[in-house]
């Protein structure tokens, strides 16, 4: 019974852990998230701030320009 308690707990705290955090899925696995994909991970996405995130225009925003906009606020951690 113990066991089972704290297999309970494990799981509690990972679910936490994805909760407090925002995850973007490269759902087509290209490597860069589409505005289709941060979509899916922030439903108030826009072109406009899609142009934000995308820090050097190449129409594709990759990790470091999704950090930079998280790290800046631009976009919910
Ligand atoms: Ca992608
Ligand atoms: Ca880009």
């Amino acid at each position: 019974m113990k066991k089972f308690v704290l297999a309970l707990g494990a799981v509690a705290s990972l679910a936490a852990t994805a909760h407090a955090q925002t995850v973007v899925t490269d759902t087509d696995g290209n490597g860069t998230y589409s505005i289709e994909e941060l979509t899916a991970a922030y439903p108030d996405m826009t072109a406009e701030l899609f142009g934000t995130i995308d820090a050097n225009a190449d129409g594709a925003v990759d990790a470091d320009e999704l950090k930079a906009a998280q790290e800046a606020g631009t976009i919910a951690g």
